[in-house]
């Protein structure tokens, strides 16, 4: 799996699958959840309400991730996670690698072999970025059989500081 990690908008990457940090309702929200649901269109949200009405009536829990079709994206697959709210005292680490991980099974679920991700839980959930950084690369380096037929993951971050915060935390991983 080649991780590559860079500046941008997640909306427009043309990976098979990006991911959404999204909220338990599923039903939209305001951040990288917000732009993702304005770029994909409706037909997005509909299938978010598909969801509530089926498997997912109480919403998605808190580290847990789906798929649903991407509407009108560049990729195929939106994948839904529930980061950890820092403010909301959700703050163990295993609740964030639970969505790296979940999402990555996700991926390979929907036949996904590269997928996107946002930096999960740094921005409304008020989580530190040099924490999830760290605990993405943790995640993306473990070597999981299960992940083999995936290629690439991006790692899409909104602005060049916190492309810096995910590099350093690689390095730091790579480098021992
Ligand atoms: N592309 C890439 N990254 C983005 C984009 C984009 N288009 N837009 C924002 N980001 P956040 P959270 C970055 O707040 O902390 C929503 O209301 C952003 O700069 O989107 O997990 C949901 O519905 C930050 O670095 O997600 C939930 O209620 C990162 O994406 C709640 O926010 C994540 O910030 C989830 O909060």
């Amino acid at each position: 799996m080649r991780i590559t990690i860079m500046t941008g908008d997640i909306t427009k990457q043309d990976t098979d699958a990006i991911v959404n940090a999204a909220n338990s309702s599923l039903l939209g929200g305001g951040g990288v959840d917000g732009a993702i649901h304005r770029a994909a269109g409706p037909e997005l949200l509909a299938y978010c309400r598909e969801l509530r009405t089926t498997t997912l009536r109480d919403g998605l829990p808190v580290g847990k991730a789906v798929a649903t079709p991407a509407g009108r994206l560049p990729a195929t697959w939106v994948i839904h996670t529930v980061g950890p709210n820092w403010h909301q005292g959700q703050r163990e680490p295993r609740l964030l690698a639970s969505c790296f991980r979940e999402s990555l099974d996700a991926a390979v679920a929907v036949g996904a072999e590269s997928v996107s991700f946002p930096a999960i839980s740094a921005g409304i959930y008020g989580w530190d970025p040099a924490e999830v950084a760290r605990i993405a690369v943790e995640v993306l380096t473990e070597d999981n059989p299960a992940w083999q037929d995936i290629q690439e993951v991006r790692l899409v971050l909104f602005n060049d500081h916190l492309r810096r915060t995910f590099e350093d935390a690689y390095r730091r991983k790579v480098n021992g």
